[in-house]
């Protein structure tokens, strides 16, 4: 630290009852030539953490915790409740015969089922029956609880925008008097409705979040095995889709973008990096991510985190498949999204 010209700082301190600052003692720490990031990469080792998750259903029930939930805290960013600088993660478990009694929240949320059978979830109004590598969304505002009526725990990643919610000031959060809603459509309504191809004649979108809120892994397995037949892949991403809304082709949520990847045969991805740090979540196989140097290994039911502008690859020691979220949507929409694809 340069020591501060004693004029000047008899000045700053003169303002400083007025609430006022000077820009140029803190200029280059505002207006950077790139980002400059305090999260880190880490991964959680579901054999490591399971233990712990399941201790936790002995320590206090699904109801009185509301939502009993380990949060994936990143090593950087202690006691903040982030995984990155924008984005909550969490583990979530519901033991048989539990309910997480109903409410709703302006923070928009994603589950991704991790472990577990036929527990479920129910969305204004409509349950949907989980299983592993499910991608369920929770609109923002939107009605919800959880219940687990199969004969076994169930634990999947939560997914929230909870930092860019408090940093914009605009949380809202209510219970409903009762534990479960009240049920207005049969299960896999909306799925047919909307998530066939199909849309209702007429039908126009009142809210940015997609109708469909649950996206079946079935279906999205079956899909990056149709594809893989054209053999067409990306260096940097390996054969990488995105969720989205069937109404307007946009991402399935507006603040939390969500994709699924394939890594086949062993693939070894070119090194990339891009402005929204990623959580990733491991659905099938091995393999490796090296970022900012470090290397971090994952198998199934693994979560790991790449920071914003973080140089990294992938390494699959067979076929791989990774579901993965960031803040995307938001950088896109005003504008600020890079990438940095190397010479690929
Ligand atoms: O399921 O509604 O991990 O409100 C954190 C806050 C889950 C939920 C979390 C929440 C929820």
């Amino acid at each position: 630290m340069t020591q501060t010209d004693p004029s000047r700082q008899e000045y700053y301190d003169r303002i400083a009852p007025s609430n006022l600052t000077p820009l140029w003692e803190v200029m280059s720490g505002l207006v950077t030539p790139e980002p400059r990031v305090q999260a880190k990469a880490a991964v959680w080792h579901y054999d490591d953490i399971r233990d712990f998750v399941m201790e936790s259903g002995g320590l206090i029930t699904a109801k009185e915790a509301v939502r009993r939930v380990l949060i994936l805290e990143n090593p950087n960013l202690q006691g903040q409740s982030k995984i990155t600088n924008t984005l909550y993660a969490g583990l979530q478990l519901i033991l048989p015969g539990e309910v997480a009694p109903a409410h709703r929240h302006t923070q928009t949320a994603l589950r991704f089922i991790v472990e577990g059978h036929g527990a479920y979830t129910a969305v204004e109004g409509e349950k949907t029956i989980m299983q592993p590598g499910d991608f369920v969304t929770t609109p923002s505002w939107a009605w919800h609880d959880h219940g687990n009526e199969s004969d076994e725990p169930m634990v999947w990643l939560d997914g929230l925008d909870i930092p860019i919610i408090s940093f914009f000031d605009a949380g809202f959060a209510e219970d409903l008097d009762e534990d479960s809603q009240e049920l207005s459509r049969p299960t896999g309504d909306s799925l047919a409705r909307f998530g066939a191809g199909l849309l209702p004649v007429g039908y126009e979108n009142t809210t940015p979040a997609s109708p469909v809120f649950n996206y079946p892994y079935e279906r999205t397995r079956e899909a990056l095995e149709q594809m893989r037949q054209a053999r067409e892949w990306d260096p940097c991403h390996g054969l990488k889709m995105r969720y989205v809304n069937p109404v307007t082709g946009d991402y399935a949520m507006p603040t939390m973008a969500t994709f699924m990847q394939l890594l086949p045969d062993g693939m070894h991805t070119a090194p990339y990096r891009s402005t929204d740090g990623m959580v990733y979540s491991v659905v099938e196989g091995t393999g490796r991510t090296v970022a900012g140097g470090q290397e971090m290994t994952w198998g199934p039911r693994d979560t790991f985190v790449i920071p914003s502008w973080c140089q990294h690859h992938h390494e699959a020691d067979g076929d791989a498949v990774l579901f993965s979220f960031s803040d995307r949507p938001i950088q896109e929409k005003v504008g600020i999204w890079r990438q940095d694809r190397g010479n690929h």
